[in-house]
């Protein structure tokens, strides 16, 4: 299985280039951002849990995030591979992914962190946030998203590195040219 961490700060280009995997390569995706906003749409009770912490640009708590995950996981099992976009965020759910992945006879093929300065994750957030209607693409819970990227999330390159699965990719160009990039990566690994 190709199991790929799609990994970068918020509005790194995730999403987007998660799309173009799932169209190149037939992966199924994952993204908890994605599933975390239909729950809130659904109203359900970890949807009105989890719209608490991302209208404030904090993290979901792990613990609902990692059952959330194995849930969705489970409804994947005959997949080619998936692509994990936006989790893991912290160090706990990156174990506890390894933990679910080892279980189910796999791991994580790759990490690709994408890098993109800040000013641009901040205009192209606030561009989303012109039509996204999204609660979070606004100044003041950017600069928290940002703030909480580099205290919890960005510590986990090292983890990856430690495995011996990170990938570094320039995030900034078009999105053709980044996916250009991540092809070439990917080749790479195969
Ligand atoms: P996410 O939904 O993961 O949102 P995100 O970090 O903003 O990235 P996204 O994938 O949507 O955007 P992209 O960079 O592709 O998370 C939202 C919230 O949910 C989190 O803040 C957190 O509260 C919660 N959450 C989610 N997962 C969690 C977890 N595991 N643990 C705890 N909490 C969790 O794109 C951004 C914009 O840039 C788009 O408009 C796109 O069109 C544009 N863009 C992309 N590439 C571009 C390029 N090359 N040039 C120009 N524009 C580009």
């Amino acid at each position: 299985m190709l199991n790929i961490v799609i990994f970068g700060a918020p509005g790194s280009g995730k999403g987007t280039q998660s799309e173009r995997l799932i169209k190149e390569f037939g992966l199924d995706h994952i993204s908890t951002g994605d599933v975390l906003r239909k729950e809130i749409k659904e109203g359900s009770e970890l949807g009105r849990v989890a719209s608490e912490y991302i209208n404030k640009g904090q993290l979901v708590p792990d613990e609902l995030i990692v059952d959330m995950l194995a849930k969705v996981l489970d409804e994947k099992e005959n997949a080619k591979g998936v692509i994990f976009d936006g989790f893991p965020r912290t160090i706990p759910q990156a174990v506890a992914l390894k933990k679910m992945l080892n279980e189910r006879g796999t791991d994580v093929s790759v990490m690709l962190n994408l890098h993109v300065e800040e000013d641009e994750l901040i205009h192209r957030l606030l561009e989303r946030g012109k039509v996204s209607g999204r609660s979070d693409d606004n100044l003041e819970t950017i600069k928290s998203r940002l703030e909480v990227y580099h205290k919890q999330t960005a510590p986990l390159a090292d983890f990856y590195i430690q495995e011996g699965k990170h990938v570094s990719i320039v995030g900034n160009g078009t999105i053709d040219d980044i996916f250009d990039k991540i092809k070439k990566a990917l080749e790479d690994i195969k």
